[in-house]
């Protein structure tokens, strides 16, 4: 009896599904909320229990949504990172209950890399580059003053990106950046800066583009340039990264030129690192969602329709 008591005992245990919490940032942009919309559903795919904790964009929210999910004992933890510092003693403690945790599309800064199995990201300076060539390519010869809406201070996807547009505006002298300040990611503080940067540059009139590191500040620039007068589009180019539905409703009606596509799938690759690594205890540290593809009006209606299959 004993023997059948453990074999049933031991076949719940391989049965009993998976228990994974999510340290979310937020839905301070479109582009998050499709990314907790997706990863709920990759979650169902699996079969895998998932428990979402919103963090409303602020750090000491998510580590206390962490704390909370090792006192659960969940099987791992995956964390989108709000900003890139701050969080080894957190991550020691998952590491002393052993239990693994798993980066969503932001970095972190840490000296001992053991202290998360993976990261399942983008490869934001590329993202920023491809922005910054496009805009280069714009414009040609002709002087450009652009004016940047960083995203949340002390990530590490808005220094990537800010460095990744700078690279790839230097291949050509022309285009300088005036203004840089953070829109933190989200619609209402992008509209509020690009006011401030109207009225310095000479109620806009000295600014030639609008570089914004996601396209919710964007469109929160495309309502602050209209109010301004002006026209988003043609006298003041448009160009961002996320690729969401309301950017391309924006390019179907020249408020918008460009956008770098980003994946709200980050969860999906994640829960298969999981996977392997209860098989095998291993797994590749690193895995950079490749697919940053520049999308401009021409099939702004194709890709606006097609994002509800992604999510959206
Ligand atoms: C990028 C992600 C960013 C998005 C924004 O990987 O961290 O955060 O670009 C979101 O829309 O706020």
């Amino acid at each position: 009896i004993a023997l059948a008591v453990s074999a049933a005992l031991c076949q719940a245990a391989q049965a009993a599904p998976l228990v994974v919490g999510f340290s979310q940032i937020g839905s301070e942009s479109g582009w998050r909320s499709a990314e907790t919309k997706v990863s709920k559903m990759e979650a169902e795919k699996r079969g895998i229990t998932f428990k979402i904790a919103d963090a409303q964009q602020k750090q000491e929210n998510q580590i206390k949504a962490v704390r909370s999910f090792i006192s659960q004992g969940v099987d791992a933890i995956f964390i989108a990172p709000v900003v890139a510092t701050g969080w080894t003693p957190v991550l020691q403690e998952a590491k002393e209950a052993k239990i693994p945790v798993f980066l969503l599309d932001r970095m972190i800064e840490v000296n001992d890399p053991s202290l998360y199995t993976a990261a399942v990201a983008s490869d934001s300076v590329y993202e920023g580059k491809v922005a910054g060539q496009w805009l280069a390519k714009e414009v040609g010869d002709k002087e450009c003053n652009v004016v940047e809406l960083q995203g949340t201070v002390g990530s590490s996807v808005a220094i990537n990106r800010k460095k990744g547009f700078a690279d790839g505006i230097s291949e050509n002298g022309k285009v300088k950046i005036v203004r840089s300040q953070s829109g933190d990611f989200t619609r209402s503080k992008g509209k509020e800066v690009m006011e401030s940067f109207i009225k310095a540059e000479q109620n806009g009139k000295n600014i030639c583009a609008v570089y914004a590191h996601n396209d919710d500040m964007a469109i929160g620039a495309i309502q602050a340039i209209k109010e301004a007068g002006l026209k988003p589009g043609s006298q003041i180019k448009v160009v961002s990264i996320d690729g969401v539905p309301d950017i391309f409703k924006a390019m179907m009606n020249g408020e918008a030129n460009a956008t770098v596509e980003l994946t709200p799938n980050m969860a999906g690759p994640a829960f298969d690192a999981l996977i392997a690594w209860k098989k095998d205890g291993t797994v590749p540290k690193k895995f950079i969602q490749t697919d940053s593809r520049l999308l401009l009006q021409d099939t702004a209606k194709q890709e606006f329709e097609s994002k509800k299959s992604l999510g959206y």
